[in-house]
Formats: structure tokens, C-alpha cells, sequence
């Protein structure tokens, strides 16, 4: 049996002056010199610049190891991630160089290692590499100045339009000595299945060895022995299994799948995972309106509500498992069934998936190349096919994921941004990643799974990548340039990105900006605004609402009522044009740091009201009311299992109506005034004159409970958008509602919890409890 010496812990960190301090493996040096006390925090004003030297310097990681364990036959040195390029030496030896932050590096040391000896891996600036791979190669065009395209690393550690230019360098994921003897399993390839009542597994089981012994692969399901099979690559049988279901079609049955290594009776090796049985795939077929994009699991098509998600760390050698679960636990609890893991990040660890696995979230699988022209030459080549190789293989056993996607909009943008007028646009730009390398691996290595070259794409290089009547459409028009209620201009097939902007929580822009006055356009508010005239898209957003804000806090609570209403006209809209329209994908869940962004949780782990928006747009029923035709209808939206029928309230009148299962339905209203509907405790307005606010009479009343306050809000007339901010009443304290509109004589229960005691008196304090009418 093989052993492992695990290196994580305690390492030094040495900077290109000599200096040593202590450093922490898994890490990066921005943690580790946060840890020494030797830099300012980053995510607090303009820090971000001021610790922009650590990103171009060089650094050194070092520590002594020694196999303490049995004598083996061979004794490799392997590295779960370098980040990025890296030189490692034991004893002096020079193992190995490294360019490629998605990778894992195993080196044979069993001649080498030999009592305790320095181990060091020496990291060379990723812009140095980059530059010099854009020097020798030819600068190419991109939406961004930084030189991310020329080296294989998380591209939105050199910045994003929501995130900070922190280059990172370190050893980011575990590190260990392996001992093993004979052979080992180098990949286990499992693509499970379900299709005739049965599990189905095509497992490539692939074995290291030294010895030419003749080895067997015992495969259990839950420790019963369902084959054993020489390495290479089967097609398995799994009788009595449950087909794995994502979020609101089933259970998603996980079963643990063992991989035995063995010569004769004695165990060399051994490979486990859980996983479920289901089959995927995109219907992509033409019809009167264009090309559909309907995800199918089982032979359903789901209707996606979807997030898209960006690393939850600016420094993702920071993730646990905790973290992971804690946040696709909110994506969950919002509805989501859904995560699209966005081009610009990485492939994440083995926890998000298990996790999304655990909680039936669809994954969709970007590889990681966004927003530019990357280059077909070496050194990326390889790299790009090294890196999809092994991950292919790596994530292969994951149920939760459902598609590969070669990229994020680079296949779009080229045209759109008119790349190939700008200087280096007639150089490669990676059309052959997505249309060709990428597919071909993902066809060999795992045909269960759809591949889709890139997001957004229309399926053809006829076609116009964005354009909405095919397949998948990036919605960004209408943020850029537009009001909102233009989402309702289109019903494209499926809606992979779209979102609107709003700060963070107060606490969290409060605790990064220390800025006095504290204004939308004080220094420290605008660099924690990444985007393109992001405040005055913000300002073009409120105008044809609202009057000008007239206070910061004011602007705070408009601009998060805005996100709101933007993202809720969107999804309304194109989940009541179901099963023509088959998804949405807001952009974004997350943030990495305090950020005026799309995200519906801020960058200290705070809901938006957009969080709470997200939990009521992508209820299984729901109903809306949209515009149709010059008139108004209800829409009644039921994506679940069982047909919704009940006495459906449009003002004075009510119909009994039966909507079927996993469908939309219509009633016209022939009243073009105010209206209520009302449909089993689901409720939806409509209000002729938006602008007309006027002052609701609110009572509220706060009482004590464990845990925190309860609090009461009653209302003598129309209260629009009532919100409770529980952030300014103690940074930990949390709410379980988001904006609330209460009809005249209606009231409402706002549940405050949080870890201390709070005083009922608090909720007087300014801007904790805010109506509409406040702020006109
Ligand atoms: C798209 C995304 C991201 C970006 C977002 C908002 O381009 O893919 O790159 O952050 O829009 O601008």
C-alpha cells in the first residue's frame, strides 16, 4: 500500500532582498506577508495600489523535508498547484520549471532523497512570464490592459471589473511526498450514466508502474463488488442504483465508487469517490425561432436558475470546505439550481463540486480563458491541453457537472469589440482552443458530457455569436446602455449572463472606505468601482424612477432597489416565456472583495436585498404580472412537479385556473390600473404610475426574542419597498427579508437575529428601517 507524507504547514517565504518570514503552505505571498504584519490590508481604501510591488517581485518558498515513511520503490514529490511559474529544487537539484496555475506537478525524487534536505520552489514574477511570452509571441487584443492572456493563471488575479489587481504567487493547493511500490493509479476516469433503469460506468482506470506484474482493479459501488477488470479502459453495469436529480427533480443519490489497485491479493493502491448516475445533454436543435439551448438531465429539460460565480477569494488558496459550503448553501437556498463556473477563475477544488454534488447544483464548466485574444503558439499550447487533460479527468466523477464551455465571450468579443481592426488582432486568438483542441479532448476523454465552444455562442461560425434566437446570449446592452424594462425586448433561447449593479452592504462599503464625507464619487467609494463609468450607469439607471438621491444613504438604498428591479424585470420576463426561453444565469452570486458589483452577496459574505430578490424569482411558483401584446397578463409560473391549481385573484375578480406541471400560463387582465393577483399566497403588483410614492403611515415596533429582535411593521397606507438593513444595527446581525411592499392596512414581521443581544430601541437609528417615500 502506498504512504503519504503531507507537506503542508509551516514553510519560510523569502523575497528577492533576502528577507525570510514564516509562511503558511497551502498560501500565497499576500497571505503570508499579511500574516507577518509586513503588508496593509488590501481590501481597505486604496491599498490595492500600494501593495501592487508584491505582484512583480520574485519570491522564494523553502522548508526541509525527509521521508520518514516505509521504504517504496519510488517516492514522488507532487504538487496539488503552483501558482504560476516556478522553479523547483531539492538539495539543490532542479526537479522541474512551471507555467501553469491549473496544473498539479508530480516529481520522481526516490534517488534524490536522501535524509533531510532543502526543499525549495522559487517563483518568478507572472507578469515577468508573461511579458516575455507577449513579447516573443506579439501583444494581443483583449478587454483588458493587464497581460493575463499569456500566462495560465486565474485571469482575474491581474483585475477585473469587479475585482483588484493582486498577482498573486505560492504553493495554493496541498503538497506531500508519495510512497508507492509495483504501481500506482495515475488517472481513474469515471463517466457514470443512467439510461435503462441501470447505472452505467465507462471508467478508464490507468496505472504508473515499475514492475510489469500483472495488475487487476477491483471496482465496488457502496463496498460491493460490481467488477474487476485489468487497466484500461470498461464499460460497467450498475443495477439497483437511483439516478442522481438536480434541485427540484429528485434526490441526488450519491454512491461511493472504489477503485482497488491489486497484484494478487495485495492492495497497491486505492481510488474513491462519491458519485451519481444521470445522463446530460443539450438539446441544440433548430426550430421555427432559431436554436434551442435546453439542458436535459435524465431526458428532462431543466429550467435553469442559474449564478454565475467568480472565485470566492481574491487569494483562492484561502477557500476551505466551509466556505464552499456556506456559499453554494445561499446560492441553494435562493433557488439556484445552477452554477456556471465563470472563464476568468479556475477550475475549483474537489470540495465545490462534492458539494455541489451534495445539494443537486448543476455545474457548468467554463475552461478558463476570458475577455481576449489568446495565443495558439508554445509555450500555451501545451499547457492549455496538459491543463484540460487532467482536469477533464480530475472533475470527471462529479454528477452536479453537466457541460463543458471552451470560454467566456472571447469567441463573441472578437467581433464586437472589433478585435481583429486592433493591433495583434491578425495573430491567433484562440478560435482553435474552442472549436477544435478543446472539443477533441472532451470527446475523447469524456463524451458524457456536452462541450459548448464558448459563452455566449450561437452554435455556428455563420452565426453571430450573441445573437438571442440561438442557443445561449450575454445580456449586457441593456446595463451598458439602456433602461431595464428593454430586458423585455428580447426572448433569447437561454440567458447566460445579465445583471445590474448596486453596492455592497453599508458595514461592508463603510469598513472598506474610511472617506469623510462618504460619497457615491469620493476617491476610496469610486476605486472600489471597477467598472466602465460604473456610477454613471448607475445614476442613467435611477433617473427615470426616482429623484436625485440626496444623501449618500439615500443613493445606497436606491441603487440596491434598482438592482432589484432590474434583475426581477429580467427573469420575470424570460421565465414567463418558458420553455422558449429555458434559463437564466444572473451575473454574479459573489464577490472577492468590497466592490460596487452585480454580485447578490458582498464581498464580506452580506446579502443584497438581490439575494432575497433571487429567492422569490426563482421559486418553483411564482407569478408575475408582464406586459403582452399592448395589454397586461398574469403570469403564472410553476416549475414544479405537480400541476398549480387554485382561485387565481386578479383585484375584485377571481377564476379558478390549473396550470400543468413545469409550465407557464397566461391570464389576461383587462384592467390597466394598479393591480394585486394572488394565487395561494404567491402575490404580484403591478403599478400603473411607478412614480407616484406617497407617505405610508408606517408603525413599527420591535421586540426582543432569542436570538435577536422582532421586527413589526404595519402600514395605513401603500408602503413601497420597505427595507430593514440589519448591517446598521450590528455588523453581524442578519434579516430574513428583503424589500417588502405592504398594501394599505397590510403588515409584515422582519426576523433580526444576530450573536449579542439587541437593544429594540435600534431600529430607530437612521436607515435602518427605509420606505420608498423616505428617500422622494
Ligand atoms: C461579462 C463577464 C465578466 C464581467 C461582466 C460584467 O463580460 O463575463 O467578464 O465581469 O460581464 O461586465
Amino acid at each position: 500500500m502506498n504512504t503519504v507524507e503531507d507537506l503542508s504547514g509551516a514553510w519560510r517565504l523569502r523575497g528577492a532582498d533576502g528577507a525570510v518570514v514564516a509562511a503558511t503552505v497551502p498560501g500565497c505571498v499576500h497571505t503570508d506577508l499579511l500574516d507577518a504584519g509586513r503588508l496593509p490590508d488590501p481590501f481597505l481604501d486604496d491599498n490595492e495600489t500600494a501593495v501592487a510591488w508584491v505582484g512583480r517581485e520574485d519570491w522564494t518558498y523553502e522548508r526541509d523535508v525527509a521521508w520518514h515513511g516505509p521504504e517504496h520503490d519510488r517516492i514522488d514529490l507532487v504538487f496539488d498547484g503552483l501558482d504560476t511559474v516556478a522553479r523547483v529544487e531539492l538539495g539543490g537539484v532542479m526537479l522541474g520549471e512551471t507555467r501553469n496555475m491549473h496544473r498539479s506537478y508530480r516529481f520522481d525524487v526516490t534517488e534524490l532523497l536522501d535524509g533531510p534536505m532543502p526543499l525549495s520552489v522559487r517563483f518568478t514574477s507572472a507578469y515577468t512570464e508573461a511579458e516575455r511570452v507577449r513579447d516573443a509571441l506579439g501583444e494581443r487584443p483583449g478587454s483588458y490592459p493587464e497581460p493575463y492572456q499569456y500566462v495560465r493563471k486565474m485571469a482575474c488575479s491581474f483585475g477585473w471589473d469587479w475585482g483588484p489587481t493582486l498577482v498573486t504567487a505560492g504553493i495554493w493547493r496541498p503538497v506531500r511526498l508519495e510512497g508507492w511500490s509495483t504501481a500506482r493509479l495515475s488517472n481513474v476516469r469515471p463517466l457514470c450514466t443512467y439510461r435503462d433503469d441501470s447505472g452505467h460506468i465507462d471508467l478508464t482506470v490507468e496505472v504508473e508502474r515499475v514492475a510489469d506484474d500483472p495488475l487487476t482493479a477491483q471496482v465496488l459501488i457502496d463496498g460491493r463488488e460490481i467488477a474487476t477488470v485489468e487497466p484500461g479502459r470498461h464499460a460497467l453495469k450498475v443495477d439497483g442504483v437511483t439516478p442522481w436529480a438536480p434541485r427540484g427533480y429528485g434526490e441526488p443519490a450519491l454512491y461511493t465508487l472504489t477503485v482497488v489497485l491489486r497484484i494478487g491479493d495485495e492492495e497497491l493502491d486505492r481510488w474513491e469517490r462519491r458519485t451519481g448516475f444521470r445522463t446530460v445533454a443539450i438539446d441544440q436543435e433548430k426550430d421555427a425561432a432559431g436554436t434551442r439551448f435546453a439542458i436535459e438531465v435524465n431526458g428532462e429539460p431543466v429550467l435553469v436558475k442559474g449564478v454565475n460565480w467568480i472565485p470566492d477569494d481574491i487569494f483562492p488558496s484561502r477557500m476551505t470546505r466551509e466556505r464552499y459550503a456556506l456559499r453554494l448553501g445561499q446560492a441553494a437556498a435562493a433557488g439556484v439550481n445552477l452554477i456556471r463556473v465563470w472563464g476568468g477563475g479556475v477550475y475549483e477544488s474537489r470540495d465545490f463540486y462534492e458539494i455541489c454534488d451534495e445539494l443537486g447544483l448543476l455545474v457548468w464548466q467554463d475552461f478558463p480563458f476570458a475577455c481576449a485574444c489568446y495565443p495558439e503558439e508554445e509555450p500555451l499550447l501545451s499547457e492549455v491541453i496538459a491543463e484540460a487533460r487532467e482536469n477533464v479527468t480530475r472533475l470527471a466523477a462529479h454528477p452536479s457537472l453537466v457541460t463543458w464551455c471552451g470560454n467566456n465571450e472571447n469567441l463573441w468579443l472578437r467581433g464586437a469589440e472589433r478585435w481583429a481592426e486592433r493591433p495583434g488582432g491578425d495573430l491567433t486568438w484562440g478560435e482553435a482552443y474552442y472549436l477544435d483542441v478543446l472539443p477533441a479532448i472532451v470527446a475523447e476523454l469524456d463524451p458524457s458530457r456536452p462541450y459548448q465552444a464558448g459563452s455566449p455562442w450561437s452554435g455556428s461560425r455563420e452565426l453571430e455569436p450573441n445573437d438571442p434566437a440561438h442557443q445561449t446570449f450575454h445580456s449586457w446592452e441593456v446595463w451598458n446602455r439602456q433602461d431595464y424594462v428593454h430586458y423585455r425586448d428580447t426572448t433569447p433561447r437561454f440567458v447566460a449572463e445579465f445583471g445590474w449593479q448596486a453596492p455592497p452592504a453599508w458595514r461592508t462599503l463603510r469598513d472598506a472606505v474610511s472617506d469623510e464625507p462618504l460619497l457615491p464619487d469620493s476617491p476610496g467609494v469610486l476605486h472600489h468601482q471597477k467598472a466602465q463609468d460604473g456610477n454613471g450607469k448607475l445614476a442613467r439607471g435611477l433617473a427615470p424612477y426616482f429623484a436625485p438621491p440626496s444623501s449618500t444613504e439615500a443613493w445606497h438604498y436606491l441603487t440596491q432597489l434598482n438592482q432589484v428591479r432590474a434583475v426581477t424585470t429580467g427573469i420575470d420576463h424570460w421565465r414567463s416565456h418558458w420553455p422558449h426561453t429555458t434559463g437564466t444565469i444572473v451575473w454574479q452570486l459573489n464577490d472577492l472583495w468590497p466592490v460596487t458589483s452585480w454580485a447578490a452577496i458582498d464581498g464580506a459574505g452580506r446579502f443584497k436585498p438581490l439575494w432575497f430578490a433571487l429567492r422569490e424569482l426563482y421559486a418553483e411558483r411564482r407569478l408575475t404580472i408582464q406586459p403582452r401584446d399592448g395589454g397586461l397578463v398574469v403570469a403564472v409560473l410553476n416549475d414544479s412537479p405537480a400541476p398549480w391549481q387554485g382561485e387565481l385573484k386578479i383585484n375584485a375578480r377571481a377564476q379558478t385556473i390549473n396550470v400543468e406541471a413545469r409550465s407557464v400560463g397566461y391570464v389576461e387582465i383587462s384592467d390597466k390600473s394598479t393591480v394585486v393577483a394572488e394565487l395561494d399566497g404567491a402575490r404580484a403588483l403591478w403599478f400603473e404610475d411607478d412614480t407616484e410614492i406617497t407617505d405610508p403611515g408606517l408603525t413599527i415596533e420591535a421586540t426582543a426574542v432569542p436570538g435577536g429582535l422582532d421586527v413589526h411593521v404595519h402600514a395605513t397606507r401603500l408602503a413601497r419597498d420597505v427595507l430593514l438593513q440589519p448591517d446598521r444595527i450590528h455588523p453581524d446581525a442578519v434579516v430574513d427579508t428583503g424589500f417588502v411592499t405592504l398594501l394599505p392596512g397590510e403588515s409584515t414581521v422582519f426576523k433580526v437575529r444576530a450573536p449579542i443581544d439587541l437593544d429594540p430601541s435600534s431600529v430607530k437609528a437612521p436607515w435602518v428601517l427605509t420606505d420608498l417615500s423616505s428617500v422622494q
